[in-house]
């Protein structure tokens, strides 16, 4: 590939008039925002034990009280991109928030999509545009754009759980606020057991369920785990065993940027998986699991949160030789698809 000229070939005089006039070259820059064959990848593996995070995030606990800190959040932060960025990957936000009991985080909504993957505790709901979400380990709470949230607990514990946003591209766009409101009143509850049943959905002509954009807000654990033991033993020989989290009315992905997943590891199974465009994150919801990203590897314990940069090799692998291990996975698929850039490589 051919050598550019650089900003130092250019007379100082020159730049300056440039400069003057809101003008910059691109051949000094061309190379660095079109590299050859592969974009420069800010996004470094990066993993957040969940056993040295705990006592941090509960040490805020203490610290902060939650009507000073309105969701008390320690973010995941990728060095790559640099803390201060509070992203994961150019796309992903990631954050483990804690809610003490009696507490509340109050009612608001913004434009970023927001899902909550429950890490530990029990007694905590969110209420998503009137549907009363309870919390427990594993489950996914979908929280879209432009819904009204929040959170309380009536339980005795502290609650746990994994906020991925799509907030730094939101953010990014230009597009990103947030608009507080009052408490919400509670309209239903466990509205998803009307799709609990693979196969049947609400007939449409009765169902409200069809005119709702997000018909189904909670995605308990109970369920996608069974349909993963399920999937394992109707297809022993499948390459991976894998469910995705999908809006039940249109079979496609249950929100807009990024998509969900959840992944079993066979007792001693490993799985390279293909090179992708998008990045991922993948949190240990249960078992033992080793992540390697193109030569980094981390061992995930349960709770345990991982991400991988794009075109990057990743290999999964169970660290049990009797029992599986289940993995919930984050990307940037559903964003790539409609921006026309999603790629498999190998
Ligand atoms: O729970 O509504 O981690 O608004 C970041 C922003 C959580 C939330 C986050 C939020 C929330």
């Amino acid at each position: 590939m051919q050598a550019l000229g650089t900003l130092e070939d250019l007379p100082e005089t020159y730049r300056k008039a440039l400069t003057a006039q809101n003008l910059v070259p691109l051949w000094p820059s061309l190379r660095a925002v079109l590299p050859p064959g592969k974009p420069t990848l800010r996004t470094r593996p990066t993993c957040w034990e969940y056993k040295a995070l705990r006592p941090l995030l509960l040490e805020a606990g203490e610290l902060t009280p939650i009507e000073k800190a309105e969701r008390r959040v320690l973010v995941l932060a990728n060095p790559g991109h640099g803390l201060e960025k509070m992203q994961a990957s150019a796309c992903m936000y990631l954050g483990m928030q804690l809610l003490m009991p009696n507490e509340w985080a109050p009612s608001h909504k913004h434009t970023p999509n927001a899902v909550r993957m429950i890490v530990e505790g029990e007694g905590a709901y969110t209420t998503v545009d009137g549907e009363k979400c309870p919390m427990s380990r594993g489950d996914l709470i979908l929280t879209p754009t432009g819904l009204w949230h929040e959170h309380g607990h009536d339980g005795n514990a502290p609650v746990v759980w994994l906020d991925v946003l799509d907030l730094p591209l939101v953010y990014y766009t230009e597009t990103s606020y947030v608009t507080e409101g009052k408490a919400q009143a509670v309209t239903g509850t466990m509205n998803e057991r009307a799709y609990a049943h693979g196969g049947v959905l609400p007939a449409p002509m009765f169902s409200r369920g069809s005119d709702r954009r997000y018909p189904m807000l909670r995605y308990p654990w109970v369920d996608a785990r069974a349909a993963l033991v399920a999937q394992a033993q109707a297809h022993p020989e499948a390459e991976a065993v894998q469910v995705a989290y999908v809006n039940p009315e249109t079979g496609g992905d249950c929100q807009n940027i990024l998509g969900f997943s959840a992944l079993m590891l066979r007792p001693g199974e490993s799985l390279r998986l293909p090179v992708r465009s998008p990045a991922m994150v993948f949190h240990l919801i249960e078992g033992g699991a080793s992540v390697d990203i193109d030569g980094t590897t981390f061992s995930l314990a349960p709770a345990d949160t991982c991400c991988a940069p794009g075109y990057t090799p990743v290999t999964l692998k169970n660290l049990s030789a009797s029992e599986p291990s289940f993995i919930f996975i984050a990307d940037e698929t559903p964003l790539h698809r409609k921006l026309g850039v999603y790629e498999v490589r190998a």
